[in-house]
């Protein structure tokens, strides 16, 4: 291709994102300036995607949309008012996210000095963990990070509005470390889903 950079096309409905996707991940490699791009071309139209948005009052859902043929998961994550994720790393994946309703706050963090497991951890072994970076993510936006970016938070400051993101992982996501922000001890967490293509999941 001479080096030329391929250009991401229009996307004129989740569908049609879906559908690109998959081809975008066809091959061995993922050209992240192209998928972020995908993403950014498609204009969140909530008649797309109400069907996946199930909130809990509790907590944050994660909503399963597409499993990419083994290749990546792509979810809708439903944040009620003040709702938030604790401080978490991708586990090797790539991760996409595009803000589909309402705004998320993200915080990233350099990875903690010691990495092991809580239990592993010596009492005396312990430091806060170093906030890198704060954005505010619009409605429409899109952010990419991987473990070699840091860890973050994904929060919705609001006290009124819900909010609505659209996460793509690969490979897909089923594990994951949460991190302690006053220590930076880790402990390891299964990503579960509220539903899987608009069906609430039974274990939930
Ligand atoms: N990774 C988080 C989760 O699935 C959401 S923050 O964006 O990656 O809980
Ligand atoms: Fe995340």
């Amino acid at each position: 291709m001479c080096g030329k950079k391929l250009m991401a096309p229009k996307v004129n409905s989740l569908d049609e994102l879906i559908q690109e996707v998959h081809a975008a991940f066809e091959g061995d490699t993922v050209d992240v300036d192209y998928v972020e791009d995908l993403m950014t071309n498609y204009r969140s139209n909530p008649a797309d995607w109400k069907k996946f948005a199930k909130f809990d009052r509790y907590r944050y859902t994660r909503n399963l949309v597409d499993e990419g043929n083994g290749k990546f998961n792509l979810m809708l994550l439903c944040w009620g008012e003040g709702q938030s994720s604790s401080v978490h790393d991708h586990s090797n994946s790539h991760c996409f996210m595009k803000i589909l309703d309402g705004k998320l706050i993200e915080t990233r963090y350099d990875w903690p000095e010691n990495t092991q497991l809580s239990q592993e951890v010596d009492n005396s072994d312990v430091t806060e963990m170093q906030l890198k970076d704060r954005t505010i993510l619009e409605t429409e936006g899109v952010c990419y990070i991987n473990d070699s970016l840091g860890l973050h938070r994904v929060e919705n400051p609001s006290h009124t509005d819900p909010a609505v993101s659209l996460h793509l992982y690969c490979p897909p996501y089923d594990q994951c470390h949460m991190f302690d922000e006053r220590t930076g001890r880790k402990t390891s967490c299964k990503i579960t889903f509220w539903s899987r293509y608009g069906e609430k999941c039974r274990n939930v």
